[in-house]
Order: C-alpha cells, then structure tokens, then sequence
C-alpha cells in the first residue's frame, strides 16, 4: 500500500500550476511508494487561495505561509513564491523537519543559498530544487549520451534562453505578476531567472565551471512600478551574456535576454566533442540533434532524434512509442524522480547543495559584468 504524503504549497501562480498539475498527474503514471495528497495551499488574498485550492483539489487554504510550514499534517513543503521569500520559507520548513522542493533559483544571493543548504543538511530533510529542463526526455537523453563519452574529448558548451516580453517600455514592474522585474524580489533579471537554467543543464552535461567574463545591460533604466506606484530605476539585468572556461578544458558561451523580437522562452544548447555534437531547442522539445563523426561518410550528418520511444528517458511512463509530451511533464518527472529517491534514501538532483554551485556561477557572472573582469568561481 502506499504511503499518503502531504504536500503544503506556498504560492498560488504559475509555478503552483505547474507543481500542482504535476502531484495530481504523477501517482498514475509512476509506480511510487509516496502518493501525493494536496492538503493545503497558501497564497493571498484568501479568495485567491480558494479559488485555486477548488480548481486544483487542494482540501484546505492559508494565508499565512508560516502556518502552513509547521503544521504538522504537512509533510513536504512546495516552494513557489518569489526568490525574495525562498529562504524564509525554506529555513523554516527545514526546522519543522519538512520535505522540501523549491522553485529556482534557489535564492537571491550565494550568501542566502548558503544558509539554505546549511538548515536542510542540519535538519536531514530531503530537498531538491526545480531546474525542470533537466527533465525533459531529449535533455535527460542528452546526458546519458555525454556520460557514455561518446562525444569525446568535449570543445564546446554553447547555450542561449531567448525571450522579448519585456521590450515595452509601458511594462510597470512589480507586484504579483511583474516581480521578476523588481530587483528588490527577484535578486537579478534574467541571470537568475533564464541563465540559471541554461548554467544548471550545463554543470550537470558538462562538469563544473571554473570561471567567467560576463557583460549585463538594462535596456530601460526606469518603471513605473506597481506597489509604490512611482517611476523607479530598474536593477536588473535585461540581458546577459557570458563566456568561461570548464574545468574538462571545454570553452562555454552563454546568452540571455528579454529582448530577442520574436522569441517567448527559446532555450537551445549545443555540445560540440571530437567525436559527436548534440543540440536541443525547447521549441522543439522532443527532439535531439545528434552528429556522429563516425558514421558512414556518405549518409553521415545531423539526426533528429524523435525522443518518444519506450526505450527513451521516461517515456514507458507515458503512452505508446511516437506518441510525445512536453514541457508539463517535466515537473511531473522532477516529481516522481523526487518521490522515488526519498523512497531509496538517494537524493534525487539537483539538491540544494548542487544548487548552490548554479548561484555561484549567476553570483559571479554579475560580479563579472558590474567590474568588468574575469571572475573565478
Ligand atoms: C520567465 O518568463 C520564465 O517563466 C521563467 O521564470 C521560467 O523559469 C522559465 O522556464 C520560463 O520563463
């Protein structure tokens, strides 16, 4: 029989959809010791919790996030409200000896990171953070290639997160929906929000880096902002990019930003080693490029790999051969890899711990930009 495990989420937007949507989807899919039971969610105002539980089953509603955490029918705390609440949050459910996953990226700073890893280690609870990307079939598939060393000696780690919904300079920033603009809240702009991600996939493909040279720029200075209701100057970084060396050798080239006309959340990388490269494109999510060197000249060039076969990461989970899935599955994946590994008594990844090697990286891309200089890591 399975074990029920209560789920307390704190934060009732669009990453507690996607949380939520992956608890109710993942006991039916995966073969779990832990059934998720979604026993209160937290959010303001009160209608707004409500609403929310009632569409999403949650069986009870808080207001007040310190409630929920030490209450004591909750037994995973689900964090995914603002960056500027995660250590709060995290440091108080880990001293309620709660479970906890985490939205990305961990914190806002390497200092609150540390605290973070400092309170789950002290308490021993399980805990992992949600860089979902790492989920997705093509990408997963994409690291069991790299660790079976088929590229070779590794060259190149090339990785871009593209979007353009901030060019308007009309956009207030703040509030609810806009806090990824107010630096106050969110720590950093899109080096924390969209580079995190691309750092994350790289560090877990291709090993740890050892130091960057980064340039950031604010396109538009000043905003009206939602909750002071005056113009503001703006601290986060519109777009950046970096490059840095790894520690196997390999040269890395990063670029993010909010102002790429055209792209809405276009994360591609590609791996280029001596023997084999590979590529990926979320807009494209189910697919992955592949070129072997050593396949036969004349019908040698890059395959596109339709990652959807039963054999492929996590798809025996899903329905039958050729049939995809897409970006919701990832958090159902992150899920169940999450549930199974506290069942085994492995931490599934990335941990806190592994976490924070991300933010060190964001920490020093910026402390890169703002002195103009390398940066070791
Ligand atoms: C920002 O627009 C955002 O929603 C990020 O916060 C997510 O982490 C990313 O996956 C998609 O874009």
């Amino acid at each position: 029989m399975p074990k029920n495990l209560n789920i307390g989420l704190v934060g009732g937007g669009f990453m507690g959809r996607t949380h939520s949507n992956a608890y109710c989807k993942v006991f039916h899919f995966f073969d779990l010791e832990y059934k998720p039971v979604l026993k209160a969610v937290c959010a303001l105002p009160e209608e707004a919790a409500r609403a929310f539980a009632d569409k999403w089953g949650f069986e009870s509603v808080e207001t007040d996030w310190r409630q929920l955490v030490t209450r004591p029918d909750i037994d995973l705390v689900d964090i995914c409200v603002p960056n500027n609440l995660h250590r709060a949050v995290a440091i108080a459910a880990a001293e309620a000896g709660k479970m906890i996953l985490c939205e990305k990226p961990l914190a806002r700073t390497v200092p609150e990171g540390q605290e973070m890893v400092d309170a789950v280690e002290k308490a021993g609870v399980p805990n992992l953070v949600s860089y979902n990307y790492r989920r997705i079939p093509a990408v997963t598939l994409a690291k069991q290639i790299v660790d079976s060393g088929k590229l070779g000696r590794i060259f190149h780690y090339r990785a871009n997160f593209l979007q353009d919904w901030t060019i308007s300079s009309n956009l207030p920033q703040g509030g609810d929906s806009l806090w990824r603009l107010d630096v106050a809240v969110a720590g950093s702009g899109v080096t924390g929000d969209l580079l995190a991600h691309c750092i994350d996939t790289a560090l877990w493909l291709n090993g740890p880096i050892t130091d960057v040279n980064a340039m950031t720029e604010t396109f538009i200075k000043e905003r009206h902002h939602q909750l002071t209701g005056k113009v503001e100057p703006v601290g986060i970084d519109d777009a950046c990019s970096f490059f840095c060396h790894f520690a196997n050798g390999s040269l890395g080239l990063f670029e993010s930003t909010r102002y790429a006309r055209g792209h809405k959340a276009l994360y591609t990388f590609e791996i280029n080693g001596e023997h084999a490269s590979i590529g990926w494109n979320l807009h494209d999510l189910h697919r992955l490029q592949y070129f072997d060197h050593a396949d036969d000249s004349q019908v040698r060039g890059w395959r596109s790999i339709h990652v959807s076969d039963g054999d492929q990461p996590y798809m025996n989970h899903w329905w039958v051969p050729g049939l995809q899935i897409g970006y919701e599955h990832s958090f159902v994946h992150q899920v169940a890899d999450f549930l199974e590994g506290i069942a085994r008594g492995e931490p599934a990844g990335p941990t806190f711990r592994e976490a924070l090697r991300t933010q060190q990286v964001c920490d020093a891309v910026l402390a890169s930009a703002k002195e103009k200089t390398w940066k070791e890591i």
